[in-house]
């Protein structure tokens, strides 16, 4: 949609959308009572507009995945937070799952040869499986295959990690930096706020601490990626907090790739009494993500979480990166009732969603170098 298109939408709106709308259209940053008022007031087609004016001013059509599949070492987990479907606790742990780091390496020679880019390490908060024990598997992997992008470790399994160790979030993320790790994924996020994170995950790393791990990531040259649970007990106001420390993050370092919005589900957790979203609130999310995180370069929808229609749908609200094939690697969107049971598509499958709705499929590696263009 062009300038004049999307600036006659504005126009109809009333005065205090307008202006709004008038300062994203003149790349003007919006403030946190602009983008809670976007919340509160602005419809679906009026944000949506302004999303995709955005995303194709910064992406034109291109459309980024990458090819890459997951590890999960194991579901059991010290923490309890109540929207968590996957996680058994170390009592129950018969129930769960727990690779050991020969397993995880064969999961990992079971992709030679093929043309993956990028492992995610991601799992449970394991007393056992300590600092040490994925130092090693960090080092074994990168021995085996060093091309591989190793994207690893949520702030929460690394804090929990750090301290057990007894070592600073400094020394700690030193020492996985040099054993093989590339980058940090977004989870473990949630939502910032003290008050709602008291309700929802209480016992693990608060929001000051998981900036701080990603802050300490980026001064150390690693890039990382960033999330927001949405749709549970939270409001507008502590979307938009938690938006705004991410904004404020990235205005110092410029650290952060992308930020991906998870929608919560209600599938077999503590708060399945809490309904889910419908799909308007959810696409308003991504949109004005997309408006209010000017600095970030790129929005993803995890598609195995939105199911692939939406997905498709999502990229005229502001995405521009649909993640990646995943190849049916991992279980915790599955586990709360998510559409994708066995997450996997090929990258045929993917480019043809993605020219589905006219838009450029790009292959891109972790860091947005651009692997292949289709
Ligand atoms: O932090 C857990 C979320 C996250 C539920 O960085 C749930 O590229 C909804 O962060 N309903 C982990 N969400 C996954 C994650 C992620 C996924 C894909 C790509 C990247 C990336 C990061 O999953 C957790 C939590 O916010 N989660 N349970 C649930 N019931
Ligand atoms: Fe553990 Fe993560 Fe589940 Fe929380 S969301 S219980 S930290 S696996």
């Amino acid at each position: 949609m062009n300038h004049a298109s999307v600036a006659k939408i504005v126009n109809e709106q009333s005065d205090d959308l307008k202006n709004v709308g008038t300062k994203i259209l003149n790349g003007i940053r919006i403030s946190d009572k602009e983008g809670l008022l976007l919340f509160q007031k602005g419809s679906l087609p009026f944000v949506g507009a302004l999303a995709n004016y955005v995303r194709e001013q910064k992406h034109g059509d291109v459309t980024y995945f990458n090819r890459n599949f997951h590890i999960e070492p194991t579901n059991v987990c010290v923490y309890s937070c109540h929207f968590c479907a996957y996680s058994r606790l170390y009592a129950k742990r018969e129930e769960g799952w727990e690779l050991t780091a020969d397993q995880m390496l064969d999961i990992v020679k079971s992709y030679d040869g093929k043309p993956e880019t990028e492992v995610h390490i991601v799992g449970g908060v394991h007393p056992k499986m300590n600092l040490y024990f994925f130092g090693d598997l960090l080092k074994k992997i990168k021995a085996h295959r060093p091309d591989l992008h190793i994207k690893g470790f949520t702030a929460v399994e690394l804090d929990y990690m750090f301290r057990k160790a007894k070592l600073s979030v400094e020394e700690g993320m030193a020492f996985l930096k040099s054993s093989g790790l590339d980058s940090l994924p977004g989870g473990g996020a949630e939502i910032f706020d003290a008050e709602i994170r008291e309700q929802i995950c209480a016992d693990k790393v608060d929001g000051e601490g998981w900036l701080h791990i990603h802050e300490t990531a980026h001064k150390l040259g690693m890039h990382t990626n960033a999330t927001m649970l949405f749709g549970h007990i939270e409001r507008y106001e502590h979307r938009i907090d938690h938006m705004r420390q991410l904004r404020e993050l990235q205005d110092r370092t410029g650290g952060f790739n992308t930020f991906i919005p998870l929608k919560f589900r209600n599938g077999d957790n503590d708060m399945s009494h809490v309904p889910e979203t419908g799909l308007i609130e959810d696409f308003k999310v991504y949109a004005i993500a997309r408006l209010y995180l000017d600095n970030f370069p790129h929005i993803k929808a995890y598609w195995p979480m939105l199911g692939r229609k939406n997905a498709q749908l999502s990229l005229a609200f502001g995405v521009d990166d649909i993640d990646g094939t995943i190849d049916d690697t991992t279980k915790i969107y599955s586990m709360a009732g998510a559409e994708e049971q066995h997450p996997s598509m090929n990258t045929e499958e993917l480019v043809t969603l993605i020219k589905q709705v006219h838009r450029q499929p790009v292959e891109r590696d972790t860091l947005y170098n651009v692997v292949q263009t289709f």
